[in-house]
């Protein structure tokens, strides 16, 4: 692990995130994109980042935090997240919360500090999602022009072309597959995901990793939320066998910090509290040796691996 990163520093890091003027957030905006641009690259263009999980002795996975600074920092205050050798986001940093331009800030911070090697990865949520599928209400740009004035308008467009750049899933082989949202109806190999971007609009692929939910039962239709789908069992199994994993590790929907579906293989991480959501409890998610030498159903992960605060 980088030696700058480091969880007594957490105090500072939430103090510049606070106090950091605009020319300063530009340039750590400035730093991520050529960090992120480099990873692409280094994917060729996928949108897919492999974890061998004999390479790793853990991984910690955190879903979305919606502006809650407090909750990051109470994740990141844990130790063993700070020595975890991937520290996984699952997407949905802005929006909803008071503090999400401090939010992207720091989780910036801690791309930039972790330098190569992927060790941090943010993924995209549908709140990151691409021109043609936009989000409301997004409050991302209003809040960053409340803090920032006019020069507000440039920090938020520069973080919106560093969406271009994220991943949009993880595969730890032979075991877990990480997304936002949920898996695409139609997918015949890995690629249907790693390069489910390019793809789209004419494939619903990448529409169905940001923003689809899963159900009880099997088929899909159309979700409430008006893109993505609603998606059943047999829809996860083809996944799960095309990818050659156990379980769906995802975030998107608010719950008691943890929740599992589809008979243990969907397990649903939210990590963050207070309005407008009503959750009592969040949680993230701690994969140590022996989650990551065998794969776990997402009971087993909710029960030994989600921490619950
Ligand atoms: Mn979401």
């Amino acid at each position: 692990m980088n030696d700058e990163m480091k969880a007594e520093e957490v105090d500072e890091w939430v103090e510049q995130a606070f106090e950091a003027h605009v020319e300063k957030f530009a340039g750590l905006i400035d730093r991520a994109k050529k960090l992120l641009n480099r990873e692409q690259r280094l994917r060729k263009g996928s949108g897919l980042v492999r974890i061998a999980p004999q390479a790793v002795r853990s991984v910690a996975v955190i879903g979305d935090l919606h502006g809650d600074m407090e909750s990051l920092v109470h994740i990141l205050r844990d130790s063993d997240v700070e020595n975890a050798d991937r520290i996984v986001f699952l997407g949905d940093y802005g929006d909803r919360g008071e503090e999400s331009v401090e939010v992207y800030y720091l989780i910036l911070t801690l791309k930039v500090l972790a330098g190569a090697e992927e060790r941090v990865i943010l993924l995209r949520g549908n709140h990151e999602g691409p021109p043609d599928m936009p989000v409301r209400p997004h409050e991302l740009p209003l809040l960053f022009t409340k803090k920032y004035g006019a020069q507000g308008r440039g920090l938020y467009e520069a973080v919106k072309e560093l969406w271009e750049f994220l991943p949009y899933a993880v595969v730890v082989t032979g075991r877990y597959v990480m997304v936002h949202g949920g898996v695409p109806t139609d997918v015949t190999s890995l690629d249907d995901i790693a390069y489910a971007r390019d793809a789209h609009p004419e494939s619903s692929a990448f529409e169905e990793l940001l923003w689809s939910d899963p159900i009880e039962g099997t088929g899909s239709f159309n979700s409430i939320r008006g893109a993505g789908r609603m998606f059943g069992e047999d829809i996860t199994d083809n996944v799960l066998r095309v990818a050659g994993v156990k379980t769906i590790i995802r975030s998107h929907e608010p719950c008691e910090g943890v929740k599992v579906q589809q008979g243990g293989k969907i397990l649903t991480l939210f990590s963050r509290k207070g309005a407008p959501y009503f959750n009592n409890r969040a949680a993230y998610l701690l994969l140590d040796g022996s989650m990551l030498r065998e794969a776990k159903d997402a009971e087993e992960l909710a029960r030994r691996g989600a921490r619950v605060w």
